[in-house]
């Protein structure tokens, strides 16, 4: 069985490492660079082994391509390709309707499409089966199903193998074939009655936590207000043994899930006339951490920033990862700058960012860690500037939320 896998990203490399020891893989992307480094067994993802993929190259079971008309022979093809948010901070379909587009265009048999992108409820149904079908030059069957993916970056203990994966098909038969297709490589499948229900799932997987990291931030804020300790009250509460979930104050939800997820679950139950004020709240709260966290760090000093050098140490969106999307190190960076401090960056996991190199960890007047990795030493941290903020809650003995 031929499997072409559209998106080559973290969602869709990750899927070819496994499928490819099943099945024969095309993976597509429309970025040649990617596909000219995957097709000389260079990973890009974090997670997947060049080691691995060069096995599958040499063996013929996998193969890159930006060419549309190497799909055509698939029997499987599954759409891993990016839902960010439009400017205007709308769901942004583009690089699904782009998919559909290859598909529709070079597709001419029944074949399994699944969709294991993040969006709205109704994607599937009333998106994507109607694009396919509008670039498709004749009338064709499919069998449509949606599987959304639960990657979860730099995490190691759960994989596509071990992590439960929800499925549901338009029809029985997308159902059972989608159910084959993944039994190969995962242990726990999860059917749901329809398509909608898995696309809320996935949605309210994530805007649960965005809507819970808000709430622990904004009670960090209560906390400093009242003079006590925020960490030391979340282990307290953490000790009940049933009923709570314990979460972290930070400055801010990066990553693409979190911060974009839960958009698109708020702008669909507005368009059916339903309240999202809890999510779209929780966004705000989150977005205006960076700045509740300046203004700290201006009030600790002087209540004036102006011409001081200040390091932030972690520009990673979490630990561990060199990942950058949504890192709420931007807004850090920004409203420190509009105070008027010397602002540079210290994260030798990035390493580079935006076309600047990692800065020394030393020298600076102030320094803030927005993003703890385990490779950085703490006694390294407290003696890069005399004054220290740590929004992780992982650095004893400095200023903190
Ligand atoms: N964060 C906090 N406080 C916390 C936990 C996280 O501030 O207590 C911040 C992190 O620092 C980071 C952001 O939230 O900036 C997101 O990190 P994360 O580890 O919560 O999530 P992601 O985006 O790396 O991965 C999530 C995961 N979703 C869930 O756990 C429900 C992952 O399983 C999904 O597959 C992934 O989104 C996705 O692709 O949707």
């Amino acid at each position: 069985m031929q499997v072409g896998i559209i998106g080559q990203g973290y969602v869709g490399l990750t899927l070819t490492a496994f499928a490819a020891e099943h099945f024969d893989v095309v993976g597509f992307d429309s970025n040649q660079k990617i596909v000219d480094q995957l097709n000389l067994g260079h990973s890009h993802i974090e997670g997947v082994a060049s080691t691995l993929l060069a096995k599958w190259i040499k063996s013929g079971q996998f193969r890159a391509t930006s060419k549309g008309s190497d799909i055509k022979d698939c029997d499987i093809l599954i759409i891993a390709v990016p839902t960010p948010l439009a400017i205007d901070r709308k769901p942004d379909l583009t690089f699904i309707e782009s998919a559909c587009k290859t598909i529709g265009q070079n597709v001419s048999k029944p074949v399994l499409i699944i969709n294991e992108s993040t969006s709205f409820p109704g994607t599937l149904r009333n998106f994507i089966k109607p694009k396919i079908e509008s670039y498709s030059p004749t009338q064709i069957e499919h069998a449509y199903a949606i599987s959304p993916e639960r990657v979860d970056p730099g995490r190691s203990d759960f994989n596509q193998k071990n992590t439960p994966r929800l499925y549901s098909g338009l029809s029985l038969e997308a159902s059972e074939k989608t159910r084959d297709f993944y039994s190969k490589f995962c242990d726990n499948l999860v059917e749901v009655s329809s398509p909608e229900v898995a696309e809320a799932a996935k949605l309210f997987e994530n805007t649960f936590r965005q809507v819970n990291i808000a709430l622990v931030n904004e009670f960090a804020q209560i906390a400093h207000s009242l003079g006590i300790s925020v960490y030391e009250t979340l282990d307290a509460a953490n000790t009940k043994p049933y009923g709570f979930m314990k979460f972290t104050p930070s400055a801010g939800v990066g990553g693409h899930c979190i911060p974009v997820d839960p958009t698109y679950l708020a702008a669909i139950a507005e368009e059916h006339g339903a309240p999202a004020t809890f999510i779209r709240r929780a966004n705000e709260v989150n977005l205006e951490m960076s700045k509740y966290i300046v203004n700290r760090i201006a009030s600790d000093n002087g209540g004036n920033l102006q011409g001081k050098s200040v390091l932030v140490i972690g520009v990673a969106y979490k630990p561990n990862v060199a990942d950058v999307r949504e890192t709420a190190a931007e807004l850090v960076i920004e409203h420190l700058r509009n105070q008027g401090a010397v602002v540079s960056w210290h994260d030798d996991v990035v390493g580079i960012w935006k076309g600047d190199n990692s800065s020394p960890l030393h020298g600076a007047d102030i320094a803030v860690v927005v993003t703890k990795h385990d490779s950085v030493d703490e006694k390294k941290i407290l003696e890069s500037a005399p004054y220290v903020f740590d929004t992780t809650g992982t650095v004893r003995g400095a200023q903190g939320l």
